[in-house]
């Protein structure tokens, strides 16, 4: 099997979402889902964020889950101290690199962030921990700079380094290449993280991919600051259209549950242009999809719905409809129409349609009309 991973950060860029405030008993919800479902880590809260945070990942870290749990701290050695109490498996670290953000936020030249990083790897790496350090806001970093980093924190003992686009502004092709020059240049571990912010966090992640990352930052229906990074659904619809097998080993019938629950919990819908959960992601409308769809789902759908536990709908009550939606509708009635009758019952409709909204139960009436 290809190494990639999934590094789930619902339980802390997630938690960075405007309605996000998961309870202790949530926070476990989530972990268990995403174990069953089968990420290979997920990312919590830095235990220096809050005590109820810190307590959350002592208690989730004990869960003996498969998924390694990760705590998301600062590069200090006082986050680091609260990482090996709270139990956590791995440190995803994180120091900010780029030019507007060193100087807006921390102000620290290179040269400091690697002293004191040095520090940090080491005393993790002495608890055991699986080291993982991320250059913020890479995309805004001089490419000199990051490989810099990345050489001098391989050598003092990470086992991954982190690429993060954290204002959504990377293009597919610039996280290509930035990705591709990284990989020639380290030889442990890659993981990316890209926000949403002009559209691109799925394509982003998955070019990383191609480009060599290994380890790829998620979260449940793409929640986090602002508008989000990469979704969980959304990254398996991506590599299961290139090839299912290459996510055959998640539990894919439980990404409609997941994404409903934590739905529930924000207080949200499922958006209706999320992958494969989105109450319409396999709901074909228009006569002609609906008549190729019937002959061979393949035509319009370039996931199997039954993989992910989902049903497509093939929808009758609306002007658009064609007379093959019209006559398997009547199948399923228990009606059989020739094509004539079938016809004349679309054209019926479609004329009801112009006039006002239709449902099922008005179109279902239609067809019984020629049942007699
Ligand atoms: C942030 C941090 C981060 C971290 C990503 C990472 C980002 O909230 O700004 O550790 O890889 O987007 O840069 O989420
Ligand atoms: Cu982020």
């Amino acid at each position: 099997p290809e190494r990639l991973f999934f590094v789930d950060t619902t339980l802390r860029e997630g938690e960075q979402f405007a309605s996000a405030r998961f309870t202790t008993a949530q926070r476990i919800a989530i972990a268990e889902m995403l174990d069953a479902f089968g990420v290979e880590y997920i990312e919590m809260t830095s235990p220096a964020a809050s005590p109820q945070s810190a307590r959350d990942l002592a208690t989730i870290a004990r869960r003996g889950l498969r998924a390694r749990i990760l705590t998301h701290i600062r590069c200090h050695m006082a986050d680091a101290r609260l990482a090996v109490e709270h139990g956590a498996q791995g440190a995803n670290l994180l120091f900010a690199t780029s030019e507007p953000l060193r100087t807006v936020s921390h102000g620290r030249s290179l040269s400091e962030i690697l002293e004191e990083a040095r520090q940090v790897i080491t005393f993790l790496r002495d608890h055991d921990l699986e080291v993982r350090f991320s250059s913020e806001d890479s995309f805004r970093t001089d490419l000199a700079d990051l490989i810099r980093i990345y050489r001098a924190v391989e050598e003092m003992g990470v086992q991954r380094i982190g690429l993060a686009d954290t204002v959504g502004i990377a293009t597919p092709r610039q996280v290509y290449d930035v990705v591709s020059a990284v990989r020639a240049e380290v030889k442990c571990d890659i993981e990316f993280h890209g926000h949403n912010d002009s559209g691109c966090a799925i394509a982003n992640t998955f070019c990383a991919a191609e480009a060599g990352a290994t380890h790829l930052d998620v979260t449940v229906l793409g929640i986090g600051e602002r508008n989000g990074i990469a979704s969980l659904s959304g990254m398996i619809a991506r590599l299961a259209s290139v090839d299912p097998a290459r996510v055959q080993r998640y539990r894919l019938d439980l990404l409609p549950k997941i994404d409903e629950t934590v739905a529930t919990m924000l207080g949200i819908e499922i958006p209706f242009n999320q992958c494969i959960t989105s109450p319409t992601a396999f709901h074909h409308k228009a006569g002609m999809h609906t008549k190729a769809v019937l002959a061979d789902p393949r035509s319009y759908e370039v996931l199997d719905p039954n993989l992910f536990g989902r049903q497509r709908t093939i929808a009758v009550a609306h002007r658009l409809v064609g007379w093959h939606a019209v006559a398997e509708r009547a199948r399923e009635l228990g009606i059989t129409l020739s094509e004539a009758q079938a016809r004349a019952a679309a054209a019926r409709i479609k004329a009801l349609g112009d006039e006002h909204d239709l449902d099922g139960a008005m179109i279902d009436e239609i067809l019984y009309s020629y049942a007699e």
